[in-house]
């Protein structure tokens, strides 16, 4: 491609033709060369068009919470949930703040080392670039792009509930939210944001003292409460049926594409 300014002419889109169509063979390297495309290339529209005309039809989850509540873990275990029905699963790890949770990525992608060489699973992390508007875009475009490569459940992991958070409900028809117990005041304060874009609320390291407590006490504002360990793996295969449970139905419009407000 000769164009490396943010927008491409309509010959570089017409000369992608080939490259979509190997993403849908599901040919993996095809699949990152796309989405590295649509990271460099944010505001074009033109490509988007392509894909969605190849499209097909995936769940597309967003697990969002605090740092440390457990999400990455949460993720590993219903990939291998979903892996086991068979289904292809894809990851895009929303980075928002590389410098600060390096480290943890670093973590993250050891625990994922066991999904490395299973060809069903394809994970990938979204650093920064720019605004987080443009995130939430190169994230739902690369959701587009697994969809088109057949990916079947596409889990989008994000940091939030807070002011850095990228929109995940305009990037995910079913959110899922993490939250350690004990967290005391943090809880009291995420709950009404919470509600507001979970639809599964999820007590994570279930097996620590005052999980009761916090699942009481969420139980009271949000019907979904479901507790796991992930450590172990308690409580995923009810999570990863709840998530499956509530898909919603479909209305014509594209999954992972960004919603307009
Ligand atoms: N005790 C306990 N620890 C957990 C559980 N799930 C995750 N952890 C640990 O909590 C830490 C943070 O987990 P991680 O998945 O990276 O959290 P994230 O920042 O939300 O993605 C790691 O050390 C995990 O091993 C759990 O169910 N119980
Ligand atoms: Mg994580």
């Amino acid at each position: 491609m000769s164009s490396a300014g943010p927008h491409l002419s309509m010959r570089d889109v017409e000369g992608m033709a080939p490259l979509i169509e190997q993403v849908r063979t599901g040919n993996i390297r095809a699949v990152s060369r796309l989405i590295t495309l649509f990271e460099n290339h944010m505001d074009n529209r033109r490509m988007v068009h392509l894909l969605n005309s190849t499209s097909r039809e995936a769940t597309v989850i967003g697990v969002t919470g605090y740092p440390g509540a457990g999400k990455s873990t949460v993720v590993n275990r219903l990939v291998s949930c979903y892996r086991r029905q068979g289904l292809k699963v894809g990851v895009l790890a929303v980075d928002i703040s590389s410098h600060v949770t390096g480290g943890a990525l670093l973590g993250d992608r050891i625990r994922m080392q066991e999904h490395a060489l299973d060809h069903g699973v394809y994970i990938r992390s979204m650093a920064t670039r720019g605004h987080h508007g443009g995130l939430a875009r190169a994230t739902g475009d690369a959701a587009l792009v697994l969809e088109a490569a057949g990916y079947e459940v596409i889990l989008i992991e994000t940091v939030g509930v807070g002011q850095n958070e990228i929109d995940i409900v305009d990037l995910a028809p079913i959110v899922v939210a993490v939250v350690a117990p004990g967290l005391g005041d943090e809880v009291q304060a995420m709950k009404a944001g919470l509600l507001e874009v979970a639809q599964i609320v999820v007590v994570n390291k279930g097996d620590l003292p005052g999980t009761d407590n916090t699942l009481r006490d969420l139980r009271e504002w949000c019907p979904n409460v479901l507790r796991t360990v992930a450590t172990t793996g308690e409580g995923i295969s009810e999570l990863a049926a709840a998530i499956l449970a509530h898909r919603p139905s479909r209305d014509g419009s594209s999954v992972g594409e960004v919603r307009t407000r």
